[in-house]
């Protein structure tokens, strides 16, 4: 019965069993979800999450912090060459530049970033010196590189001839005056952790669009739209076109929306439904959003089928297909 009525009635039902049960009631939220944690969980976007997870989950398992398993789970797609969106043999712009975003956030919302870095195959840890060694949260193009240089990161070539020659064959395709981002082609990984001390973290990092104008920024190393970690609420992600992402304050809103008593999911969503109706009902693009709330729950929504991402906790490491409008 989905009324008023049928929910008290199913509230009161719960309370008695409860009490016959010798449950308290407390330990429960309202929606029957145990306030007992799920810690600890790491959760990341797209497949590549699987082996980012499980490096991820190597640190928690030993007693780790939420902050170091985030910087090494996403350090494994931006090594490899074959995560054709991350790190080195990512898509490079439509100058044929190879250009990395990549944000990092703590369980104190201490947080680092770095946009537009050229030449440096880990990002992510970039971003985290950002955090740990400078007054700044935000470094991008060659201020970036001189940071990164300055603390030892090594200049590297991050385009490769594989990637070369399938960005050559892209340039047919592709309209010269726009950053068009192909349904397929778009796995940012986003990551989200919780801690056997119940601290939460999270960490993004990308190639972007590819074909963008050079210069261009997306969500992903922005703190609030591609990330945004709250540790008294919960922690969201988001892939998809990042001007989107962008507009909505995404990530914020999640975990805001999550404040104010939304599941993950039903957060997730409500965003998606924004960035819909803002695009009157143009679904020719993807988003996605991927949250994490302070008890160890997660959710995650799309806006067309495709989205999917890693879970890791004590169930094993797992793809999951996320739900779309
Ligand atoms: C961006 N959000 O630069 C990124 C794109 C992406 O999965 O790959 N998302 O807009």
């Amino acid at each position: 019965m989905n009324t008023r009525r049928g929910f008290l009635k199913k509230t009161a039902l719960f309370s008695s069993l409860a009490g016959v049960m010798g449950v308290n009631s407390k330990a429960f939220s309202a929606t029957g979800f145990s306030n007992k944690s799920n810690k600890p969980i790491v959760i990341s976007t797209w497949r590549h999450g699987i082996p980012s997870n499980k490096a991820a989950w190597e640190v928690l398992h030993s007693g780790g912090k939420a902050i170091d398993a985030v910087e090494a789970g996403v350090k494994v797609p931006e090594a490899d060459p074959k995560v054709k969106s991350v790190g080195f043999g990512g898509y490079p712009d439509r100058d044929g530049r190879v250009t990395l975003d990549a944000c990092i956030m703590d369980e104190n919302q201490q947080c680092g970033s770095v946009g537009c870095l050229e030449h440096i195959k880990h990002p992510i840890s970039v971003a985290r010196l950002v955090m740990d060694q400078t007054p700044h949260v935000m470094l991008v193009g060659k201020g970036a590189l001189e940071f990164a240089l300055e603390k030892g990161f090594k200049k590297e070539n991050l385009l490769t001839p594989d990637t070369l020659k399938e960005w050559q064959k892209m340039q047919e395709e592709f309209n010269r005056n726009s950053s068009i981002i192909n349904i397929e082609n778009h796995d940012t990984i986003g990551m989200l952790a919780l801690d056997g001390n119940g601290n939460l973290s999270g960490s993004c990092t990308t190639s972007g669009l590819a074909n963008k104008l050079h210069g261009r920024v997306g969500d992903s190393p922005i703190i609030g739209a591609g990330l945004f970690v709250d540790n008294e609420i919960g922690a969201a992600c988001a892939t998809g076109v990042g001007e989107e992402v962008i507009k909505q304050a995404g990530s914020a809103m999640v975990v805001e929306l999550m404040r104010n008593g939304a599941e993950p999911e039903e957060a997730c969503k409500e965003i998606v439904r924004r960035i819909l109706k803002t695009n009157n009902g143009n679904k020719n693009f993807q988003v996605g959003f991927l949250a994490l709330r302070k008890d160890g729950k997660y959710g995650a929504f799309s806006l067309v089928p495709g989205f999917n991402y890693a879970v890791y906790d004590r169930d094993g490491n797992r793809l999951i297909d996320s739900p779309f409008i």
